[in-house]
């Protein structure tokens, strides 16, 4: 049986002029969790277009494709390509969940919803010339599945490719995440078992680790028992939380003793109202400033992530964004304009109320305006979006932000981290295309390791607790 496994890209990551680093940082760990239930004797190839040109000259059998919704059209060419050659098509992941209908025109057979249940039986199925058109996931554990094929992924073409996820989803609800529709239909947050998380661990090579689970500390049981296992393995990782587990005594700090060196933040507005009209309770009446000050104490450098573009935000919202950033000595910023994607409680929301303007999945990448705003015009969101990110990475932000350290120590790695990121892309760029971008790990590990805790905590400021 040959078969081949496909992550589309969008258009900008294989753009001749420039591929931004974050294309290039992690590998496709859906597909290569699916390719552990074929038999050992299929012949396997898992193709990622953010990183190679794919092969379409070749003739599998069963060709499977993980369809964003940034690459949904792409995956869509790719998928009649295949069809129109008498290969038969298997679609799936976030895009297919939300719309069906869509994708079902391009395919043999969709699923919906994580694949650990469906492919199996899919792949039985298939086999016994029996596939059915549709296959809807119930039954919500990673318990037994076998070990992801890491074999498969060429690890040489990523900065990050010990990039490992030990649970799904995450226990909370907010109206613009992807969860509540692709989880429909059973459990949205689960774990796998610590022993199999520990040994999964165990079986990637190198220091750094990189979870990109959607909230790693959403079980604080299985959170701390993972940290526990971890503890004396000498690895140094980077993971998400929210500002509520970063709060909670003891956990932190087992997860920085473990190697906890970055943490992806979404603090996502200032505004309470935006937080009460996106149900994102679980951030209301948290003292950011406080969290972040626990964070840098522990000799955390945090990826603080803002979303632009709710409805209580106007035009003040980013220079008041990026002071307050600025002042609270956050290292790293992601920046996104509020997307409402097709399933989402958010989407049925704005449907309703008229106000979806576009319907371009290409420019649901949160770097476009497909909505009309409350309280600014399209164009002053997007130009302000641009705006925050050129004010945050500027030097002088950089240098001010990085000087609420109170050692030399911390403001150091606070410049060649932030500054790394943002200023160098052209050379991300060329080191990427030379395909030299895992001889650039050892630095990033030196500077996440070399951020000692500090004595004494920085005194940003502004206070702000969000209410
Ligand atoms: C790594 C990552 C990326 C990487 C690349 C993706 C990759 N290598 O897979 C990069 C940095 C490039 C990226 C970019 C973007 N991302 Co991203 N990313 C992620 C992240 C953090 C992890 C993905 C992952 O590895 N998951 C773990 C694996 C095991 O799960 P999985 O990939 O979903 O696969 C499972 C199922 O989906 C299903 N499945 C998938 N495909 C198929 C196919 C078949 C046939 C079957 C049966 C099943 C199946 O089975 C798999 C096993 O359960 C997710 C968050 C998350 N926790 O998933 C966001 C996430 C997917 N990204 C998101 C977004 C919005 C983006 C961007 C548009 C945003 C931006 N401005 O950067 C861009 C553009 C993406 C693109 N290329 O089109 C959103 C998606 C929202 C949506 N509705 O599509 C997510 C969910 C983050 C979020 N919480 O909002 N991303
Ligand atoms: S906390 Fe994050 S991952 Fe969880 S539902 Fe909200 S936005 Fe989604």
């Amino acid at each position: 049986m040959r078969v081949k496994m496909i992550l589309p890209a969008l258009t900008e990551a294989i753009s001749p002029h420039w591929r931004p680093i974050k294309y290039s940082l992690f590998p496709p760990l859906g597909l290569a969790t699916l390719a552990a239930f074929f038999p050992p004797d299929a012949e396997i190839t898992i193709q990622d277009e953010h990183v190679e040109k794919l092969d379409l000259e070749d003739e599998p059998d069963l060709v499977v494709i993980q369809v964003y919704i940034t690459s949904a059209y792409r995956a869509y060419e790719l998928a009649d390509y295949y069809r129109q050659k008498g290969v038969y098509v298997a679609l799936g992941g976030l895009h297919v969940t939300a719309l069906p209908e869509e994708a079902a025109s391009h395919a043999d057979t969709i699923f919906l919803g994580p694949g650990e249940d469906t492919w199996p039986q899919f792949l039985a199925d298939w086999q016994a010339g029996n596939p059915g058109k549709v296959y809807a996931s119930k039954i919500r554990s990673l318990i037994g599945v076998p070990p992801i094929r890491r074999d498969l992924i060429q690890r040489h073409l990523y900065l990050v490719p010990n990039s490992i996820v030990v649970s799904r989803g995450c226990p909370h609800h907010c109206d613009f995440c992807y969860k509540e529709s692709f989880f429909q239909g059973g459990k949205s947050f689960y774990t796998q078992s610590v022993d199999d998380a520990l040994a999964e661990i165990d079986r990637l090579p190198g220091r750094h680790l990189f979870f990109l689970d959607d909230h790693l500390f959403g079980d604080a049981r299985f959170a701390g028992a993972l940290f526990d296992g971890m503890m004396g393995m000498g690895r140094v990782w980077q993971a998400a939380g929210t500002v509520h587990s970063v709060m909670q005594p003891g956990l932190l700090e087992k997860a920085v003793a473990s190697g906890l060196r970055s943490l992806f933040v979404g603090f996502e507005t200032l505004n309470g109202d935006n937080l009460r009209s996106q149900h994102k309770y679980h951030n209301l009446n948290r003292d950011y400033s406080g969290a972040i000050r626990r964070l840098h104490d522990l000799g955390v450098m945090i990826n603080g992530s803002f979303v632009f573009g709710m409805d209580a935000d106007d035009e003040a919202v980013f220079d008041r964004t990026i002071a307050w950033a600025v002042e609270n000595g956050i290292e790293t910023a992601t920046f996104h304009i509020m997307t409402p994607y097709p399933g989402t409680a958010l989407y049925q929301r704005l449907a309703a109320a008229g106000r979806i303007t576009n319907s371009n999945w290409n420019l649901y990448d949160t770097r476009h305006v497909v909505y009309q705003p409350a309280k600014m015009t399209p164009e002053v969101l997007e130009s302000g979006y641009w705006r925050a990110y050129e004010d945050f990475y500027r030097w002088g932000s950089i240098f001010q932000s990085a000087w609420t350290k109170e050692t030399w120590d911390g403001r150091w790695r606070h410049l060649i981290y932030a500054g790394g990121w943002k200023k160098f892309e052209p050379l991300w760029d060329m080191i990427i295309r030379a395909e030299q971008v895992a001889k650039v790990r050892p630095m990033l590990e030196s500077v996440l390791q070399g951020f000692r805790p500090q004595s004494a905590r920085p005194n940003p400021s502004s206070e702000l607790v969000v209410s």
